[in-house]
Order: structure tokens, then sequence, then C-alpha cells
């Protein structure tokens, strides 16, 4: 790994500090391009554009996009009991942390017989994506499905690419995860397509109000493309770690644990941040034997870890450290130090933060209860992870007595007048005789 060393002097400032940490590129504007005709394929030719990009991308011609229902009951029947056991277990604790997000109506009494209400609705309906390929995750059909059935979403449909070696459905274990979660409305549409099906709807899918789930460049392009149509989660970038250790850290664990998010894909992001020349020896030491034990060496662990993105960063102390991690907003986020619970407590920027020696981002990935969508590439400095909130919108709801309207509607004639909106103003005197109540 390339190490970045900022001891010494004092560290910049803000965007500064930023520009010089590492990430990777993910230009989700260039891939706008290509995936724009795909789109409008799909909102001119509807079904019929969707399966000849099955066959195009996928390599097989569907009959029908719609997966049946008996495909969903045979994938649950064949499913190994202990995934599914795993699978149930993950459910049940992301329903426990999830449901306490629920948020209840709440009304604030402004003035007498003045008050302003605010509801929380669902969203009506909504499309999960999950990709195949290289990426078959059911936890991430979990992780999307469930704050969407806990905020009360009542339509939910998934799209999963079809799969050559599974006759064109999408892989099995994603299906056996959509019959654990209810889901019961599965499509074999995958990339930007399925972004665009959601979007627009077609023949065998309705559209929906909101598409989440991850996915590579052209579905996040796909989203950035129907923004404002739809609304989205994120548009999931390559998967990062950052770890702040220091010297108390045991460079076996923080190795194991850069490997573990490296091992999604060449662009992922894996960054030690430590004040320890000890401990980045001794972690750097540590990855080769356990790179060279484990499964996607050449194709994404070696590129990931040797990739521009990835890096070990030192600091003069922990709190040098925190202010790079701050700079940095890493989607997953180690504290590996001395009192890790008082540092993560000072972290301003993360998607999500994993707290001392026994609490590896890989828990959080499955079995932790706590979501694993979450904001990459620097947007954690302004956004969050999937939760119950992300599918609900809060609505005012105004009421006002006469007496209420009556008391401000001098402010309200006045700040019309001074926006040259006079005929705002003409909605309150209208009321009131076409003069301005007198205030008290
Ligand atoms: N670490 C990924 C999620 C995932 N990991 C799925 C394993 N499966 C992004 O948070
Ligand atoms: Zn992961």
């Amino acid at each position: 790994m390339a190490r970045i060393d900022l001891r010494g002097d004092a560290l910049p400032e803000g965007s500064a500090l930023r520009d010089l940490l590492p990430r990777a590129d993910f230009d989700v504007l260039a891939a706008l391009e290509k995936v724009r005709p795909i789109c409008e394929a799909v909102h001119h030719r509807g079904d019929a554009a969707l399966i000849d990009y099955a066959e195009k991308f996928d390599g097989v011609r569907l009959a029908s996009v719609r997966v049946p229902a008996q495909a969903l009951a045979e994938a649950l029947e064949q499913l190994d009991p202990a995934v599914r056991a795993a699978l149930e277990e993950s459910i049940r604790r992301a329903r426990l942390v999830h449901r306490e997000q629920r948020r209840a109506a709440h009304t604030t009494q402004v003035v007498p017989g003045g008050s302003v209400t605010e509801k929380w609705v669902p969203v009506e309906r909504v499309g999960l994506y999950a990709p195949g390929g290289r990426s078959v995750y059911p936890s991430s059909v979990i992780m999307n499905a469930v704050p969407a059935q806990e905020a009360g979403v009542a339509s939910m449909a998934l799209a999963s690419p079809p799969q050559k070696e599974f006759g064109g459905l999408p892989h099995p274990t994603i299906l056996a995860a959509c019959a654990l979660l209810g889901i019961d409305e599965v499509y074999a549409v995958g990339g930007a397509q399925a972004v665009a099906m959601f979007a627009h709807g077609t023949e065998s899918c309705p559209p929906a109000n909101m598409v989440t789930g991850p996915g590579n460049i052209w579905v996040a392009a796909a989203k950035r493309y129907f923004t404002g149509k739809i609304g989205i989660d994120t548009e999931a970038g390559p998967t990062e770690i950052a770890i702040l250790a220091d010297e108390t850290a045991d460079p076996v664990h923080v190795a194991s644990d850069l490997i573990s998010q490296a091992e999604h894909d060449p662009l992922a992001a894996a960054v030690l941040v430590t004040d320890s020349v000890e401990l980045a020896e001794a972690v750097e030491k540590e990855l080769e034997p356990q790179v060279a034990a484990t499964k996607h060496i050449e194709d994404r662990i070696v590129p990931a870890l040797s990739g521009r993105q990835s890096a070990i960063v030192l600091v003069d102390g922990v709190d040098e450290g925190l202010r790079v991690v701050d700079a940095y907003g890493a989607e997953h986020l180690e504290i590996q130090t001395a009192d890790a619970a008082a540092v993560a407590g000072r972290v301003k920027n993360a998607g999500a933060i994993f707290v001392g020696a026994w609490a590896p981002v890989s828990l959080g990935d499955y079995c932790a209860g706590s979501n694993h969508v979450l904001p990459t590439g620097g947007c954690a400095c302004h956004s969050s992870g999937l939760s119950v909130q992300s599918f609900l919108r809060g609505i005012h709801i105004v009421d006002y007595t006469r007496d209420a309207l009556a008391e401000v509607a001098h402010h309200v004639v006045t700040l019309a007048e001074a926006e040259d909106l006079p005929a705002h103003g003409a909605a309150i005197k209208a009321r009131f005789g076409w003069k301005v109540p007198e205030s008290k």
C-alpha cells in the first residue's frame, strides 16, 4: 500500500486536506451519456427493450421479465439451511434496529389556534435493485427491503440481472432472500435498464416512486439520469474502509479488515490512518500472508490495495487522525484506538462507525443490525445511510383559526409587499373584508 506522510507540518484545512487523501475514480457523469440511450429505449419500447438488453448484456433470451412465484418458492426450498438461518438472523437484527427509526407525527402549537403538524408518510412504491455477476449479495436485499418495510412502504418490487446458468432467472440466493422477506414481485432485469423500468414502468412492471440498491457505475448513472423523476438512495460507488488506529490496535485485525472490503472490487478503497509507524509496518507485514491466503487475490484485492484509492496515512496523533478521517468521510470507519468509544464520539463524517476490536465492518455487512447501504465517495459529509427515514416523507399540516391568522396577518402582508407579490397579501386581506386586521 502507498504511504502518505502527514506528520510534522500542520494539517491543511477542509478541502485542501481532502485533496491529499486517496480516492477512486468513479466518474458517474461520463457514464451518463452511455446509459441515456438505454433509458430512452426502455421508456419507448418497454418490455421489448428489456428483453433485447437481457440478450445483449446477460446472454439470455427471456420469454418474460417477471419471475414466476414458483421460482421464488423453489429457491427458498433449495436454500442451504445454514444460509437460511444466517439470513433470518440478519433480517431479525435489522428489523430490531430499523423498527425504532419509525417516526410519530408531531404537532407544534405555534400560537393558540395555530398549529403545524408534521406527519410521516411512506413512499407508495419502491423498486429495489440487487446486482448480479461479481456481486450477488442477498444481504443487500435485506438492507434495502427491511427499512422500506418498516417504513410501511406498501408496494415493493425487486430487479436483479438474469443469470444464464440459472435459466435466465436472477441468482437463486437473491430469489430465496426475496421469499424470506415476503417480496413476491421480482424481475429478471439488470443494470441501467432496471432503473429505467422502475422509473417509467413497462407493460409488466408498474412505475415506482423510488429506486434503491447498490450497483455498478451504469446503475449509478441511471439513478442520476432519473433523479428528480424518482427518488434514489445514493449513487453507491466502490466500497471504502478507513481505519483510525493507534499502537494499541492488533495488526492482524487491522490487516484482515482492510482486506475484507478490498475483496469487493478492484476499485475498493482501504485506508489506514495511524500515528504509529510500528503499527503501519506490522500491518504491511501482516497483509502479505493474509492476502496470499484469501480467494479473490489478483482480480480484486491486490488491485484494490495497490490502487491510488488506498493508502496508509501517517499522522502525529489521534487528534490529527480524526481530522483526516473527517476530511475523508469514509463509508465505513473503524476506530481501533485506546478509548475507542470516546474517539468514535468525536467523529463527524462517516457512513457508519465501528468501535474497537470486536466490531469489524464484516459484522455490519451482515448481522450487526445496522444498515450496510452507506454513502461512498465522501458523500458521508452530507448524507446518511439507508434507513426508515429514507422511505418517509414529512408532510406539514398547517391549521390556523381566524383569530390566529388575524394575529399575524400584517406580517404576511408586509413580507408579500417586500417581495413584490401583492396577490399573496391579497389572499390574506380577502378574508378580512380586504383590510389588514389590526395587530394586537
Ligand atoms: N460492504 C458492502 C456491503 C456488503 N458486504 C455486502 C458484503 N456483502 C458495502 O457496505
Ligand atoms: Zn462488504
